[in-house]
């Protein structure tokens, strides 16, 4: 994936890895970088030199411009597990108008409920595909193999014609452009309800015999479970870790705090994300706006519990 001869050397065989040669088209015009005026509210890059996606800091026009040149296709994956399938519809329709507009784009909804998939209308170059799963009734077991699904879905699927993948929760809405600016190896979303607290605060797995296990005083920032992603290979490594790990605990009798939300930390503490998404890319939508989140990317939909979840 991702290698192919240089344009400008095509009489050498230098093999090109385009996450990380960007070519832009020769004469795009766009508006002057500054190196001395830019978002100062915000902290836009980790301490091991990551970019902190906000907006402001980006240019779409250029971005997409430079993916443009290099055909990317771009799967989502999203569980929708008995009466969640009832978010199918906004999540679907509003990802049509935000998510990687104009670019290849693949929806794999995992469902136990396929009958109750709706009908909605994809753009050239887009499609949804659904993938049958057992019903489940212990949430933490949907929870829990969302990571083992995916692993399959690359396996099958996905190696060889996928760049990136992106998994999202299914409990959200898209209200404004997520694009090629999330692009990278491996992608972290930060929590939104976290990113103003200390550390010590955040709600890792705390129990040092669980594998998700981050000590106090460790821990970068708190990530989203409900959105992360990146190339194909990076997705696939994460999710084979993880899947591992979960089920290592599980032979041990022990389940982390926040299922494969506390894996998927742990993860991100040891294989630092090469790029980390602000809350505007995962909001909920009960938070109160803050000065900071300029725009509202994608967000958790309130959702009355008792409806949706099972056994209630
Ligand atoms: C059911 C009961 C408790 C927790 C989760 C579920 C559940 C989750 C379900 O019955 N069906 C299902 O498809 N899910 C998937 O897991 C959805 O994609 C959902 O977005 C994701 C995470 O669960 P959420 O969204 O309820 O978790 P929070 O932390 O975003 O509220
Ligand atoms: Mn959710």
């Amino acid at each position: 994936m991702l290698y192919f001869y240089s344009s400008y050397r095509s009489t050498e065989s230098v093999r090109i890895n385009h996450a990380l040669h960007l070519v832009a088209p020769d004469h795009l015009l766009y508006q002057q970088p500054s190196i001395v005026k830019g978002r100062t509210d915000v902290v836009t890059v980790t301490p091991w030199l990551a970019p902190i996606v906000w907006e402001k800091t980006f240019n779409p026009e250029l971005l997409d411009s430079i993916y443009r040149q290099q055909n990317i296709s771009v799967v989502a994956t999203v569980f929708a597990v008995g009466k969640y399938v009832m978010f199918l519809k906004d999540f679907l329709e509003t990802a049509e108008q935000h998510f990687f507009v104009g670019f290849r784009v693949h929806i794999y909804v995992f469902t136990d409920r396929p009958d109750e998939m709706p009908q909605v209308e994809m753009a050239t170059n887009r499609a949804v595909t659904v993938r049958t799963v057992p019903s489940s009734n212990r949430w933490q077991t949907i929870s829990a193999r969302r990571m083992e699904f995916i692993q399959t879905l690359i396996e099958e699927k996905l190696q060889g014609s996928t760049d990136y993948i992106f998994c999202l929760d299914v409990d959200s809405k898209f209200h404004g452009h997520w694009g090629t600016e999330s692009l990278s190896g491996l992608v972290a979303v930060i929590h939104p309800g976290y990113y103003r607290d200390p550390r010590s605060k955040f709600p890792y797995e705390r129990r040092a015999q669980s594998s998700a296990y981050i000590a106090v005083g460790e821990g970068d920032f708190y990530y989203c479970g409900g959105a992360f992603g990146g190339s194909l290979d990076e997705v696939y490594l994460l999710v084979k870790t993880c899947r591992l790990n979960f089920e290592a605990d599980a032979a041990e009798g022990i389940e982390a705090t926040w299922q494969e939300e506390s894996h998927l930390n742990r993860y991100m503490w040891i294989n630092k994300p090469s790029k980390v998404l602000s809350p505007e890319y995962l909001w909920q939508d009960f938070n109160p706006r803050r000065q900071e989140i300029r725009i509202i990317r994608f967000s958790g939909v309130d959702k009355n519990y008792a409806d949706i979840r099972p056994n209630n």
